[in-house]
């Protein structure tokens, strides 16, 4: 690496005095206009992690998902296509913090020698941004970070968080037995929509699936998608537009579905009654369902309600192949799982709770035969691990039923994004259940009733006190506030709350649900009452 280069080019990048970054559960992520430092570095560390790695190819993604339109993030994505390791998270959020140019070619320079990267290497960088305007100035300050560390970098441009993720998998394992795709956008969605056609292939055409794009980079993959499904599934593609910075995520997406617990104000008068919708995030990567039912009430179908439909179709299918006692499933979920979601899954299957964010979720999800994850906000995929990938290619059924359920399952390795969630891949696993299972949205509904809940943010002087145990579930600290939060909850029937501190807020969730509608606001603001 020429380090006049680095220098020369890191000054052009100067990081703001005032800010303190933090490489959290999503990235880097904070307002747009306060970012080019970060990414300039961002694009040297990718550089690094790659040569680490043996030249193999590291994925950046500049977006901040479902945050408002001024604000920017970005995260690294490692070669097979997951999140970046945790133990690099820190390296970034080191060089991202370095006050001075020297300071940054100092940390670099540690960073080296602690890690015996060999910069002989070659380094490979492929990076995509979202619709957000202040994305292209950003995606410039890395591309200078990438050329002052010597990496070829390839740009994905404007696409959706899971095809970069995807991107990185497919280049990375180009031309070897694991051949992931087609190392395109279009490689990709022609690798879905086959797999689509093939599984709803001979059964009865569903209705017109309306989709909220949150007028974010969604609008363009559904597009994309919508022209490859042709008749098989109809969009009906709402909140497109990407040219008004101050529409994207306004009133609308996933994380307004599932946060207001209503339908986008601007689909109200679209939705006939159980007329299914759906809802993606900002970039894509967060999938929302909903429905009005007979008497005009808001139905939400979360992430829970995703996992429950799809565990239960792939444990069937499962056993119609032939392969129940060998290939097992089980399923990830969070404390902010619906109580009565859980119960829904544990009766049927292996359920693993494990702390917030997809990290966690996906890798609790590789262990299982096939891992079934979701959180309740919508992130989520089903991983097939290798040993269960080679147990269906070698299978033989013995009857025609086995036969296409063993093809069924086939199909479905290819539909579901395996680095990680994908809106539009989850949309259409979740259309081919509804499709086999000939459901609308209130037969999906009633797999189980959800118990009301209750989210609220509470500010505090400092979350750092805030330490919890048993996958967020309990409070190690402040000492003692986890039993008067016990005592508390035992008061209400059917009662469960617990206390977090935001990885991606400075503020501390409380999360309550109860039985009765009326005393989870009780529970919730009793609990909120004991953080200070
Ligand atoms: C991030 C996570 C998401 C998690 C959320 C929790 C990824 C890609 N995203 O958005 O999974 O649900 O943080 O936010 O991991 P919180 O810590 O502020 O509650
Ligand atoms: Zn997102």
């Amino acid at each position: 690496m020429n380090t006049d280069l680095l220098r020369s080019s890191s000054d052009k990048h100067p990081k703001p005095t005032d800010i303190a970054f933090q490489y959290g559960t999503a990235g880097f992520r904070t307002l747009g206009s306060t970012l080019d430092s970060v990414l300039y570095r961002v694009g040297v560390l990718a550089a690094l992690r790659s040569r680490k790695l043996d030249g193999r190819t590291i994925g950046v993604m500049v977006t901040a998902s479902h945050n408002a339109a001024q604000d920017n993030g970005v995260k690294l994505v490692d070669p097979r296509g997951e999140m970046l390791d945790g133990s690099w998270e820190a390296h970034a959020t080191t060089l991202a913090n370095a006050p001075t140019t020297e300071a940054f070619l100092e940390a670099v320079s540690t960073l080296i020698r602690n890690s015996q990267i060999d910069l002989s290497k070659p380094a490979h960088v492929v990076y995509a941004r979202d619709t957000r305007p202040s994305g292209e100035e950003l995606v410039r300050a890395l591309e200078d970070g990438l050329k002052a560390a010597g990496a070829e970098g390839r740009d994905a441009g404007v696409t959706t968080t899971p095809v970069l993720h995807y991107l990185v998998r497919a280049i990375n394992t180009k031309g070897t037995a694991d051949a992931y795709g087609e190392d395109t956008q279009e490689g990709y969605y022609k690798k879905l929509g086959d797999a689509f056609k093939e599984l709803v292939q001979g059964r009865p055409p569903l209705d017109p699936i309306i989709i909220d794009c949150a007028n974010g980079v969604g609008a363009i993959a559904a597009e994309a998608m919508s022209s490859i499904l042709a008749n098989t599934l109809v969009f009906d593609l709402h909140n497109t537009s990407i040219d008004k910075e101050e529409l994207l995520n306004n009133s609308c997406g996933a994380d307004f579905v599932k946060t207001q617990q209503k339908s986008p104000p601007q689909l109200v008068d679209v939705l006939k009654p159980n007329q299914r919708a759906c809802s993606f995030d900002g970039d894509a990567d967060r999938l929302m369902y909903f429905y009005h039912d007979e008497n005009g009430q808001f139905r939400m179908l979360d992430g829970d309600k995703i996992a429950g439909l799809v565990a239960a179709f792939i444990v069937d299918l499962v056993k119609t192949a032939g392969l129940a006692d060998e290939i097992s499933v089980g399923v990830v979920q969070t404390a902010y799982a619906n109580g009565a979601s859980t119960k829904y899954l544990s009766d049927r299957l292996p359920v693993k709770c494990v702390p917030t964010g997809v990290k966690h979720l996906h890798h609790a999800a590789e262990r299982f035969p096939i891992g079934v994850y979701f959180e309740a906000n919508g992130h989520g995929t089903v991983v097939f691990s290798p040993s269960t990938l080679s147990t269906l290619s070698s299978h033989q059924p013995s009857t025609p039923a086995q036969d296409r359920a063993h093809k069924h399952l086939l199909a479905l390795t290819s539909l579901i994004n395996q680095t990680v969630g994908d809106a539009l891949s989850d949309m259409l696993l979740v259309e081919v259940v509804l499709s086999h299972k000939s459901y609308g949205g209130a037969e999906w509904d009633s797999l189980y009733e959800d118990l009301p809940n209750r989210l609220v943010k509470v500010s505090v002087a400092d979350r750092s006190v805030y330490q919890t145990e048993d996958a967020e579930r309990k409070l190690v600290s402040p000492p003692g506030l986890q039993g008067k939060i016990d005592e508390i909850v035992r008061r209400y029937e059917g009662g469960r709350s617990f206390v977090r501190p935001s990885g991606t807020e400075d503020v501390v969730r409380v999360y309550a649900e109860a039985m009765v509608r009326s005393q989870v606001d009780e529970l919730a603001f009793t609990v909120a009452g004991l953080v200070y």
